[in-house]
C-alpha cells in the first residue's frame, strides 16, 4: 500500500496493511533544516512564498517514512485577510495588534474569498502535489476551528484562561454569533479551496476549545463547528482535532468529522468507543523526549489499545516539541509501521 492509500483508507475505517502515521507540526522547529530556513526568512515570508512553503512541507519526508504531509502554513493568516493586524513575533509567538473587543469591530471584519487572501498557501498545495504523487503520499490541508480562531482574534495572542474570549461570549452573545458565522463562512471556503487545490484531506484544529465547559461548548461553539464540518465533509475526508475535550468527547464528535483527533489525556480505545468512528492520536509529545526504552511502552500501549478499533491514524496528541531528537521520531515511525499486533 502507498502511504496515500494507507492514510485515506484508515480515515474511512477501511482495512490497512499497517497503521499510517503523520506528526502534528512535523514541518516545524525540531528540524535543523527548518531552523536554518527560518534564520533566513521570517514566518510571514515562509508562509507567503509558495516555493518556500512547499519546500518546508517536504522537509520531514526526507527524514522519516511518514504517510502524509501537512501543508506548511498556520491557522492564523486568514485572520489577517479579515482585517486583523497579525504578526509572528520572534521568540514570542503570534500577536494581533488590534484584537476584537467590540460588536462594531466584529461588523467591520471582512470575509474575503480564500483564493484572494490565502493564494500563496493554495499555490504551495499545487506545488507539492506532483512531488507527493511521485512519492505516493497524502497531503493534508488545515484551518483553525471557529472557537480557536475567535480566541486569538479576541485575546490578541496566547492566553491562559481565555477571559476576554469568554467575557465577549457572555456579554455580547449576538455579536459572538455574528463573529462565529463570519469565521465559519471563511473556513468553509478556505478548506474547500484547499481540497480543490489538491489536498486529499483537511484537518480542523480546535486546539483550545477544551477550555470550555460542556454547556458553553454546546451553547456557543458546537453549532458553528458543525456548520463548517457538515459543509466540508461532502468534499473530502475531514479530521476534527481538539485537546482537553475528554469530558464531552461525544459532543465534539456530534459536531462532525470523519476522524476524531484526541490528545493523550484520554485512552485512545475509550475515545474510539465513545465517538464510534476512526480516531487519530494520541502519544504525549513529551514521551519523545525520553529514551526509547521508556518511549516504546507508550507506543505499544496506544497500539494495543486500538487493536480491533475501526480506523486509526497514529499521531501525537498535540504538536511535536522543538527539542525532540530526530532519532526518536525515526524509531517511532518505523515502529508504528512494523508493529505486529500478534506479538
Ligand atoms: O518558526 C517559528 O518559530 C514559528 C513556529 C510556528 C510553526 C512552525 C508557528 C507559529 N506556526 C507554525 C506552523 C504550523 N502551525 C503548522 C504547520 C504544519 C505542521 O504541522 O507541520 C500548523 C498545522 C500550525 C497550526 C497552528 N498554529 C495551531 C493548531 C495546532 C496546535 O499546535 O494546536 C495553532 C494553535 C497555531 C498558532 C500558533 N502559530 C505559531 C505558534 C507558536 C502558535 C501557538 C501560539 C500559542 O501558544 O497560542
Amino acid at each position: 500500500m502507498t502511504g496515500h492509500k494507507r492514510f485515506l483508507s484508515a480515515c474511512r475505517g477501511e482495512s490497512v496493511d499497517c497503521t499510517p502515521i503523520w506528526i502534528m507540526r512535523q514541518a516545524g522547529r525540531y528540524l535543523p533544516e527548518y531552523r536554518a530556513l527560518r534564520r533566513q526568512h521570517s514566518m510571514e515570508t515562509a508562509i507567503q512564498t509558495p516555493e518556500l512553503a512547499a519546500k518546508i512541507t517536504l522537509l520531514p519526508l526526507q527524514h522519516f517514512e511518514l504517510d502524509a504531509a501537512i501543508i506548511f502554513s498556520d491557522i492564523l493568516p486568514p485572520l489577517a485577510g479579515m482585517g486583523l493586524e497579525l504578526a509572528f513575533v520572534p521568540g514570542h509567538g503570534p500577536s494581533i495588534a488590534n484584537p476584537l473587543r467590540t460588536p462594531k469591530a466584529v461588523d467591520m471584519l471582512r470575509v474575503p474569498p480564500a483564493r484572494e487572501t490565502m493564494a500563496p498557501t493554495l499555490d504551495a498545495i499545487r506545488l507539492v502535489r506532483p512531488e507527493l504523487d511521485a512519492q505516493g503520499l497524502a497531503l493534508i490541508g488545515f484551518a483553525g476551528a471557529p472557537f480557536t480562531m475567535a480566541s486569538y482574534a479576541i485575546e490578541g495572542g496566547a492566553t491562559r484562561n481565555f477571559a476576554h474570549t469568554k467575557q465577549f461570549m457572555y456579554h455580547q452573545p449576538a455579536a459572538w454569533d455574528r463573529l462565529m458565522i463570519k469565521l465559519s463562512s471563511l473556513t468553509i471556503d478556505y478548506l474547500g479551496a484547499q481540497i480543490q487545490a489538491g489536498a486529499d484531506c483537511v484537518q480542523l484544529f480546535d486546539s483550545w476549545v477544551g477550555a470550555l465547559s460542556r454547556y458553553d461548548y454546546e451553547r456557543y461553539v458546537r453549532p458553528y463547528s458543525h456548520r463548517v464540518l457538515s459543509a466540508v465533509e461532502s468534499k473530502g475526508p475531514v479530521i476534527h482535532f481538539s485537546t482537553n475535550t475528554g469530558p464531552y468527547l461525544e459532543s465534539v464528535a456530534e459536531a462532525g468529522g470523519h476522524v476524531i483527533g484526541v490528545d493523550w489525556r484520554i485512552p485512545i480505545d475509550e475515545a474510539s468507543r465513545r465517538v464510534n468512528r476512526p480516531v487519530m492520536g494520541n502519544l504525549d509529545p513529551c514521551t519523545l523526549l525520553g529514551p526509547w526504552r521508556e518511549l516504546f511502552p507508550h507506543v505499544r500501549d496506544v497500539m494495543q489499545r486500538v487493536a480491533g478499533c475501526p480506523g486509526h491514524v497514529f499521531n501525537l496528541g498535540h504538536g511535536i516539541l522543538p527539542q525532540t531528537p530526530l532519532e526518536n521520531v525515526k524509531r517511532l515511525v518505523d515502529c508504528v509501521h512494523s508493529y505486529d499486533h500478534d506479538n
